[in-house]
């Protein structure tokens, strides 16, 4: 049997990849590139990579009809919610038909489950807080509409097709190689990079959108792959749709505080206008995922001090 991870040289999945090798797993990875790297993958005889873009539909043809796999995580997107506003066309051929078309190939060939990565996007700025699986959503951009829509056609797989299915919701993930290059990337990888920059003289500083006490949910990527795999392998997972996060806030200020015990030091943090369309508050409602056994096993600091580390390795 073979596993088949979608966007496995991006920055998520590259982590899952890496969990699914040491398990002794045989893995495919179908990525474009866009925003993924080569070089996120490790070196592996039980490891193919496959670079295409899960638009191609005669490629997944060919690919299903290749190998036989037993599970489909999808992580390949447009994970940028601002391409997604600057383009919400070609976003939504990636986000929303690049989903139908990889489920039409798992349900032609009878894969044993499907896991897909949605987003907290689709909650948008209802205020109740913390936000629960059952509750109403609000997706403000194309990027939120794609993975929610997504994300129903994933779950009612499993009533329409028997197809066993997950969607989860991942809050605001951060680690080791995520890509902090644009304005819009996460802010952890941001201000880690920064704080490096700064520490090997840069004259530079920390921007923060507002009063820095926004908060969000922040999860260390590896604690997402835990829930990934909880996800494919809990048969109660099937048709259902879990967040995935600590359940606790962190605002940009306690970061930056954390950041500092770490390195030490940290760049002179300026104050700017709040963004637009920018929500105040996030945090998910964790407990269903909790039932199934799934606990985040990294505190921020463990995390920041993990991703600080391996950063500044790199310098
Ligand atoms: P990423 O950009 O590092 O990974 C996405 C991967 O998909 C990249 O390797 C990219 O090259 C690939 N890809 C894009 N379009 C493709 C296509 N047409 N065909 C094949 N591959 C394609 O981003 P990430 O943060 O690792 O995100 C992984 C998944 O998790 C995405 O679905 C994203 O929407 C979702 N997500 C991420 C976060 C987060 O905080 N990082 C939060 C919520 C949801
Ligand atoms: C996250 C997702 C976004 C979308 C959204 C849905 C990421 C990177 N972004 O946006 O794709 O799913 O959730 O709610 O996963 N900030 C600064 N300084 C900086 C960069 C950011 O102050 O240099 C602020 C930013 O204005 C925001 C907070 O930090 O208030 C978090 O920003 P983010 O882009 O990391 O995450 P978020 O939740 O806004």
């Amino acid at each position: 049997m073979v596993t088949l991870v979608t966007g496995g040289a991006g920055f998520i999945g590259s982590h899952l990849v890496e969990e699914l090798l040491s398990q002794g797993r045989e893995v495919v990875v179908l990525d474009d590139l866009s925003t993924g790297k080569i070089e996120n993958l490790p070196e592996s005889d039980n490891l193919t990579f496959i670079e295409g873009s899960i638009t191609d539909r005669e490629l997944l043809v060919n690919l299903f009809d290749s190998y036989r796999f037993d599970t489909v995580f999808h992580l390949a997107a447009i994970a940028s919610v601002f391409k997604s506003v600057e383009e919400p066309v070609e976003t939504h051929r990636v986000n929303f038909d690049g989903t139908l078309y990889l489920l039409e190939e798992a349900k032609r060939a009878g894969v044993n489950k499907f896991v897909f990565a949605s987003s907290a996007a689709v909650y948008g700025d209802l205020p109740e807080l913390p936000k629960r699986e059952d509750m109403p959503v609000k997706p403000l951009t194309p990027y939120g509409v794609d993975k929610y829509a997504s994300e129903r056609y994933v779950v009612n797989s499993f009533s329409l097709y028997g197809l066993k299915a997950t969607a989860l919701r991942f809050f605001n993930v951060y680690g080791e190689r995520q890509d902090p290059s644009s304005p819009y990337s996460g802010v952890i990888s941001i201000f880690i990079n920064r704080t490096i920059r700064y520490l090997n003289g840069e004259k530079i500083s920390i921007d923060i959108y507002g009063d820095g006490k926004q908060t969000r949910d922040f999860i260390y990527v590896k604690d997402v792959v835990n829930a990934i795999l909880i996800a494919e392998n809990d048969e109660r997972t099937n048709r259902e749709v879990f967040n995935v996060g600590t359940g606790k806030e962190t605002s940009l200020l306690q970061i930056i505080e954390t950041l500092k015990e770490i390195a030490g030091s940290v760049p002179p943090v300026r104050f700017l206008p709040p963004r637009e369309g920018d929500i105040k508050h996030s945090v998910a409602d964790i407990r269903k995922l909790k039932q199934l056994g799934f606990s985040p096993s990294y505190t921020l600091k463990e995390g920041l001090e993990r991703t600080f580390n391996w950063e500044k390795a790199k310098t």
